[in-house]
């Protein structure tokens, strides 16, 4: 069983120049503003109030990150979670939203301590053009030692049949609930499959 035993804030940074040392294997957290990333950080590391939820769409601009240690067979790993600003409809005017978004893609193509990204979709919309975006972009962009893991979101709002027709679409679908705990020992795991391989 593998689980994250410490979660600690580090800091929040407007831009890439501000950011911390990219001294550890990151794992990066994308999606549209509100489809749960600040939830699922919480959940993750089983700490309400680390990452700020909100239910206003797209008031965190700022890219935030925090340390975490993961257990396994009594070792501890360490990483770090990036929350980053949501893709898609930040509340500004035309011209920072594009300078933002800039700024954002920027930060993901530099950062070479990136090892994962968490790409979540809401479970409830999962074919939405902005996130085929960003699936085509983190595709384009995704070196040898990165991978892209997809995890669907607020799982606890379907109906049984609407997961049957997501497992349509995406046979291999992770649902995930930051509410009632759905697939969060999972994505633990696969994160840290993701980040350290299956044999350690
Ligand atoms: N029902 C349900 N609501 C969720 C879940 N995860 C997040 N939310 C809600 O969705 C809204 C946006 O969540 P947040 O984590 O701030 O999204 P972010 O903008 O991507 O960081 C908040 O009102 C959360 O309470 C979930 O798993 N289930
Ligand atoms: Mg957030």
């Amino acid at each position: 069983m593998i689980k994250i035993k410490n979660a600690t804030f580090v800091l929040s940074a407007p831009s890439i120049e501000e950011t911390v040392a990219n001294d550890v294997s990151e794992i990066a957290f994308i999606g549209r503003s509100n489809v749960g990333k600040s939830s699922i950080i919480n959940a993750l590391t089983n700490k309400k109030g680390l990452a700020k939820s909100s239910s206003t769409p797209g008031k965190t601009r700022l890219i935030n990150f925090f340390d975490i240690t993961f257990e396994k067979d009594e070792n501890d790993y360490r990483a770090r979670l990036v929350d980053l600003p949501g893709f898609g409809y930040a509340r500004v005017s035309k011209s920072m939203k594009h300078e933002w978004q800039r700024n954002l893609t920027e930060f993901i193509k530099k950062r070479s301590s990136i090892r994962v990204f968490v790409h979540l979709i809401d479970s409830r919309h999962p074919s939405l053009e902005i996130d085929k975006e960003v699936s085509a972009y983190l595709q384009e962009i995704c070196r040898a030692d990165q991978e892209i893991i997809v995890f669907f979101t607020k799982a606890d709002k379907l109906k049984q049949k609407d997961v049957s027709a997501l497992k349509k679409i995406y046979p291999t679908a992770h649902l995930v609930s930051s509410s009632n705990g759905r697939g969060i020992t999972g994505a633990i795991e696969k994160i840290f499959v993701s980040l350290f391989g299956s044999n350690v």
